[in-house]
């Protein structure tokens, strides 16, 4: 196999499980009041054993669950979740497996404010970061860490990122005081013995510590230690906050490790689009939280393009960490083994196999709960039902003025469930990438589609693409904000560093992704959406398609290469070329409001802006 980092870390790229025997493994010596439970009561190795005791002398938990991730741990930690009042049972005949959670009202959504990267030095964070001192930071979570699991347990839970044996795979444990962290941990990664087998006599691996404690706001610190490979997290339960193998460990210390090794973790979809002829490209899209990544990743195609034979596949729905191989193709896997996704506005039409994953085995957090058993949330029926108990548990009857289910409220699944699942999730070699799409939510002067000029002009449009806020992370909603790569809220280290890498990257390559625009969110004068969006997405991913491999018109614009109506299939949908145009329209004054935008990117970065995207910022205005 080859090493993504030929001058990298080789202890990060461990190719192989080593087979160790139990023999090898190591007894945790924590305090005699420590209840120990779970069926996995050992450590890999020395490290990892005085580690997890540091842990519980810190936090003087009154039990130890070792987490195997197997099957029958995982309903013995739902039927204690549903005896603790942390989950409701819901209807075994409708939904097999599934359980739901309400998180405390004050913690539904990532809090970037409370999210910190911590190093010695602020430049090593960079402009777009919080940033503390990496003591200070040690000293004041420290204080709230003391004694903060009397009388809860601790729960061991060892995970692998990446699939196993994969050279990018990476060990992470974390220490949850959340029984409902450890099982989204169990769906999410790949989770239990198989982390303690990957990871053998090896001391590399993420050190998570995460504590819900009294779920104060004032008191919430998601704390990122990338020289020391740690992640601590306090004062929150929710997903991106406190599952720290996700954005914490799979974006945050992993960009920051990609970057030293040579390679990129992205905020991105995988997906694969196989055409009649039985041909598959694979496509990475980067699109910020709650953007349509896990609907555009599960697309079905229109019923003329399944007829002709077009399949679309998904590797993943919201990570990719992506490697050159030695052919000089850049190569993708999806860390996770799990789908987190937004649950309102998910039915039958809009995603008809996310509804298939969250039919079985799955959480439900945050959606409202019917009389039968049976759960709701904004747009799964075009009817509300009389009366629910909403995701606050209070009585909801509909007219009342209040949303059922929380806008953020989110559905854990595990990919098996995904009907299209491609066959390459869970291989260690990944696929090679031929198309990045970056994209956002942009009402108004953005196009459908455009394509950039060559690798270094398609980091420029990931670096100044912009996207309206919304409800997956706290604060205003529908402000444009300028969202690089969509990784402003999970580049670990400095952004100038970060944009550099990917200038670099393209010259290790021999045959570089090509890289595209998509703004599925277009609205026309009346605030309707300009183009129908969902399945009908394909017919701009043919042509992306056609793009990628030579062929498939297009005609130069200030943006880059766009298709006219002729370039791209529109038989077989209710939609005028006149429409297609002004989905596609470009107009000078909003051209120059959106370069003005983009300088905000730009006076953050100052002369820290790598030059060749200084370049392309000024050759854009001359096209303009
Ligand atoms: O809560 S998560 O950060 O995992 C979801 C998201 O914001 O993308
Ligand atoms: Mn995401």
């Amino acid at each position: 196999m080859t090493s993504p980092a030929s001058d990298g870390d080789a202890r990060c790229l461990r190719a192989t499980a080593p087979e160790l025997g139990l023999g090898a493994f190591t007894d945790i010596p924590v305090p005699a009041r420590v209840k120990v439970m779970g069926a996995m009561r050992v450590a890999p190795n020395a490290t990892v054993a005085a580690w997890i005791n540091q842990c519980v002398e810190l936090c003087q938990p009154d039990g130890l669950y070792y987490c195997d991730g197997s099957e029958a741990e995982r309903q013995e930690l739902f039927a204690q979740g549903v005896k603790d009042g942390i989950f409701i049972k819901l209807n075994q005949e409708k939904l097999p497996g599934c359980f739901l959670h309400r998180s405390n009202t004050n913690d539904v959504a990532r809090t970037e404010q409370c999210t910190f990267i911590c190093t010695p030095n602020q430049d090593n964070a960079g402009p777009t970061n919080n940033w503390m001192e990496s003591k200070a930071a040690y000293d004041k979570l420290r204080a709230l860490y003391h004694g903060c699991m009397k009388g809860r347990t601790m729960y061991v839970v060892p995970f692998v990122m990446g699939p196993i044996g994969s050279p990018l795979a990476k060990v992470g444990i974390e220490l949850t005081d959340s029984l409902y962290v450890a099982v989204n941990m169990s769906i999410m990664t790949r989770m239990g013995q198989v982390a303690w087998q990957q990871l053998g006599d090896d001391d590399q691996f993420t050190r998570c510590l995460h504590s819900v404690g009294d779920c104060n706001p004032d008191r919430r610190f998601i704390c990122h230690f990338p020289f020391d490979n740690t992640i601590w997290s306090f004062g929150s339960g929710y997903g991106g906050n406190a599952l720290l193998g996700k954005k914490c460990l799979a974006l945050r210390i992993a960009s920051f490790l990609g970057q030293q090794q040579g390679w990129l973790a992205e905020h991105m979809l995988l997906m694969g689009a196989t055409n009649p002829q039985g041909q598959t490209t694979y496509v990475a899209a980067a699109f910020p939280s709650a953007c349509g990544k896990t609907n555009f990743a599960m697309m079905i195609p229109p019923e003329q393009y399944r007829k002709a034979g077009w399949k679309i596949t998904t590797l993943g729905d919201d990570i990719a960490w992506m490697w050159v191989d030695d052919q000089g193709k850049l190569r993708a896997i999806n860390p996770e083994a799990g789908y987190f996704g937004v649950v309102p506005g998910t039915n039958f039409e809009t995603n008809p196999n996310a509804m298939h994953c969250i039919a079985r085995n799955t959480i439900y957090t945050n959606v409202a709960l019917l009389p039968d058993g049976d759960v709701w949330w904004e747009g799964k029926t075009a009817k509300p039902p009389a009366e629910c108990i909403d995701w606050t548990g209070q009585k909801w009857i509909v007219d009342c003025g209040r949303k059922a289910a929380h806008p953020n409220s989110r559905f854990t699944a595990p990919m098996i469930n995904n009907p299209v699942l491609d066959q390459a999730a869970n291989d260690p070699k990944g696929v090679v990438i031929s198309a990045i799409l970056f994209g956002g939510r942009r009402s108004s002067g953005i196009p459908l589609v455009f394509q950039a000029f060559n690798w270094v002009h398609g980091v420029y449009v990931g670096a100044v693409a912009g996207s309206e806020t919304t409800a997956a992370a706290s604060g205003a909603i529908g402000v444009v904000r300028r969202d690089p790569m969509a990784m402003l809220p999970f580049i670990g280290y400095n952004i100038r560093d970060y944009l550099t890498h990917w200038l670099r990257m393209g010259k290790r390559m021999s045959d570089a992704p090509r890289v595209f625009h998509v703004n599925w969110f277009r609205k026309g004068a009346d605030g309707k959406f300009l183009w129908p969006g969902f399945g009908e997405n394909m017919r701009v991913l043919e042509w992306i398609i056609a793009r990628t491999h030579g062929h498939g018109s297009a005609h130069e614009t200030p943006l880059g290469w766009m298709p006219g109506p002729g370039d791209i299939n529109l038989d077989g949908l209710d939609f005028s070329t006149e429409q297609f145009q002004r989905a596609q329209a470009l107009n000078t004054a909003e051209l120059k409001e959106e370069v003005q935008g983009q300088g905000e990117l730009f006076l953050k970065l100052g002369g820290d802006m790598p030059k060749e995207l200084v370049f392309k910022r000024e050759m854009f205005i001359g096209r303009i």
